[in-house]
């Protein structure tokens, strides 16, 4: 099979959707938008951050003198502890819920001017920690809890301090409900997890595989949209964040450590990117249908300004990708291990 040629169609079995890879399609000439290098540097405490230490928010409300991470209630959260009753449209093309949930800010790191690929993987087991306590405490009232970053000003993220976020709903979100009904009817056939299935087939093939820890994998899947995207993955399938050995969570730090160094070597810059956890819901059909998995959507592609626009085709089609999946974690693999600030 020789995909590194020919445009060809590929399926994404966790959305139950195609992309189109166009592997040639890099050569066409750029005179398009030009992002901002991110290659500039920053101080450790910017007294106008909302995010630092001891800084005051928008809000008003001021932040602990926190050491090393810090969750906040976000303060423009999309969503809300209470709802009020929302009656049915009775028309089935007009569908309308309520919905209520919680919104967080986690800040990674007191350091105004880190990022989690230049923090050491103990500071980045601090983060882990963190979003396990949380989706503990969440996933006992919420359905879905999205752990998620938005990193860099192209992905829209509004403070370079380093932070995430979590959304938590008592409704499935839909690509959540994608993922559900993949994995539960492919449990349904097969008996074992899809993603154990995809997590022993990669590691099998290793052509995809960028990083291998003892506990952890992580590989540009067969079906990526993104250029570089990346699928994390634990070796053993577990449903959610409740289920991490520590000693799995403790390996987490280390992947992460690993691969997001390789995204900032790639192009010499802040590697932006929106990743996110995934995993079984509170209402889910069969939870060990479901692997944990952490999903990276980095938009770059040639350069460090130069990034990939899922537009006209992607919004009114399907997605469509310029290199292979193959090329790209090769790509991953062929930089250096050690971050190009620290060298
Ligand atoms: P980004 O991940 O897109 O940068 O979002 C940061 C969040 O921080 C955003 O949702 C919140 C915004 O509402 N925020 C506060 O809650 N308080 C602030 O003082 C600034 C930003
Ligand atoms: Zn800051």
């Amino acid at each position: 099979m020789n995909l590194s040629d020919a445009p060809h169609r590929r399926y994404n079995p966790l959305l139950d959707e195609w992309v189109l890879v166009s592997p040639h399609r890099t050569q066409r000439p750029w005179q398009g938008q030009q992002e901002a290098d991110s290659r500039v540097s920053r101080p450790d405490y910017d007294p106008q951050c909302y995010l630092c230490a001891g800084n005051t928010r928008a809000s008003g409300d001021a932040n602990p003198q926190y050491s090393n991470t810090f969750v906040f209630a976000n303060d423009y959260a999309a969503l809300m502890k209470t709802s009020e009753p929302i009656e049915p449209s009775g028309n089935p093309l007009f569908q309308v819920e309520s919905v209520r949930g919680e919104c967080r800010v986690v800040c990674f790191s007191p350091r105004h001017d880190l990022t989690l690929a230049e923090m050491p993987p103990s500071d980045i087991a601090e983060v882990v920690t963190l979003w396990r306590a949380q989706y503990a405490e969440l996933s006992q009232t919420y359905d879905w809890v999205q752990i998620f970053e938005n990193k860099g000003s192209v992905m829209g993220c509004s403070n370079p301090h380093p932070h995430g976020q979590i959304w938590a709903s008592d409704s499935v979100p839909t690509l959540a409900q994608k993922e559900e009904d993949a994995q539960v009817s492919h449990f349904a056939k097969t008996g074992t997890p899809m993603l154990q299935m995809v997590a022993d087939e990669e590691i099998r093939l290793g052509e995809r595989v960028v990083e291998l820890t003892e506990h952890w994998v992580a590989m540009v899947p067969f079906w990526a949209v993104w250029p570089f995207e990346i699928l994390l993955l634990p070796r053993v399938s577990i449903p959610t964040f409740n289920d991490l050995t520590s000693e799995v969570e403790a390996n987490l730090a280390l992947v992460m450590s690993r691969l997001l160094i390789r995204y900032d070597n790639l192009f010499e810059t802040s590697f932006p990117y929106s990743m996110g956890w995934h995993n079984a819901s509170g209402n889910s059909a069969q939870p060990e249908a479901w692997t944990l998995h952490a999903h990276f959507y980095p938009p770059l592609l040639r350069s460090a300004t130069v990034r990939k626009f899922m537009v006209g085709y992607e919004m009114l089609a399907e997605p469509q990708r310029d290199i292979t999946p193959e090329q790209a974690a090769q790509r991953l693999r062929d930089v250096s291990g050690v971050h190009y600030k620290f060298r």
